[in-house]
């Protein structure tokens, strides 16, 4: 991608108004999922989740800590990876969310790694099937279903691109209509929900969202994947209505979403690595800004 120089940082005032004020104006959207009454918020032994809270998006983290039980450990930190002010460079080399942050300062990324680590975790329900073909069948379906969604992501960047590279739509289109098909035809087999479940949730739920705004061509106007689709739209209906996903799936985001609490939470990960952190560290800008 070309590197280009523009700057499109939120204003401060931008920055001080609260996520709903935001959320109207088309950002800030998503939402914490809901701490459950009672449950304590002991600062030992939590972690932080720095992620997007995007509204109309399944988050595949998000849905793996809700059913494996250990979403009351995580605190969320809101991240949008391409407004200055909300890099996460200084503890993630990648500077990609998800990354999860452990109390002892270890960060994990990849978000088949987040999964898998949360998963780890609790005894209580595993979204990963300990061996033979159920195992590896769960993983590709991960697979596909992440391909998909970092495919989605490529074609919506290279749409704020000008002029944009109609190869990459025409290379990326048929990857991603052939995964639809093939999701198709697993959700007319698999039984259960596992991981390949929430990664095929996160990509659909991403997919609708770029198409909602419009791709170009070779990708049709208005798509639905649904359409010719029955098993996987069958699927999808029943899917959302786990509690995992009504938890955080198109709603407003509640909490501090600004530059400052990110910042505050990527130098809280630096001190527990042992870091010496400047109590007012300069925010750093992200290394490039979309159209
Ligand atoms: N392979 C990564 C992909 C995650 C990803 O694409 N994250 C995007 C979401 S927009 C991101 O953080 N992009 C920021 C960047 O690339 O600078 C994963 O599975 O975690």
């Amino acid at each position: 991608m070309p590197a280009r120089v523009a700057r499109t940082a939120p204003s401060r005032a931008q920055a001080r108004k609260p996520a709903s004020a935001r959320a109207s104006a088309g950002r800030g959207v998503g939402r914490v999922a809901p701490r459950k009454k009672g449950a304590k918020k002991s600062g030992k032994n939590r972690m932080k989740l720095f992620y997007t809270p995007i509204h109309g998006f399944i988050h595949k983290a998000l849905v793996v800590a809700h059913e494996v039980g250990v979403i009351d450990k995580i605190d969320f930190v809101p991240i949008y990876p391409m407004r200055d002010g909300y890099s996460i460079a200084a503890i993630n080399p990648l500077h990609k969310v998800p990354s999860l942050a452990l109390a002892d300062g270890t960060v994990l990324y990849g978000s088949q790694v987040v999964v898998e680590y949360l998963d780890s975790l609790s005894k209580k329900k595993k979204l990963y099937p300990r061996s033979g073909p159920a195992r590896w069948d769960a993983l590709r379906r991960l697979a596909l279903a992440d391909t998909t969604f970092e495919s989605t992501v490529t074609l919506a960047l290279e749409k704020t691109e000008q002029p944009y590279r109609k190869s990459v739509f025409a290379w990326y289109w048929p990857k991603i209509e052939r995964a639809l098909d093939q999701m198709e035809a697993d959700a007319a087999v698999t039984k259960g929900f596992d991981i390949g479940h929430a990664g095929t949730l996160h990509a659909l739920s991403y997919l609708d969202r770029q198409v909602g705004k419009g791709l170009p061509a070779p990708v049709p106007k208005n798509y639905d994947w649904r359409e010719g689709r029955p098993h996987l739209k069958a699927w999808w209906d029943k899917a959302v209505k786990r509690p995992s996903v009504v938890a955080h799936f198109n709603k407003d985001y509640i909490g501090d979403d600004t530059p400052a609490f990110a910042q505050s939470h990527v130098a809280e990960v630096l001190r527990a690595q042992g870091k010496r952190v400047a109590l007012k560290r300069a925010p750093q800008p992200v290394d490039h800004h979309m159209g």
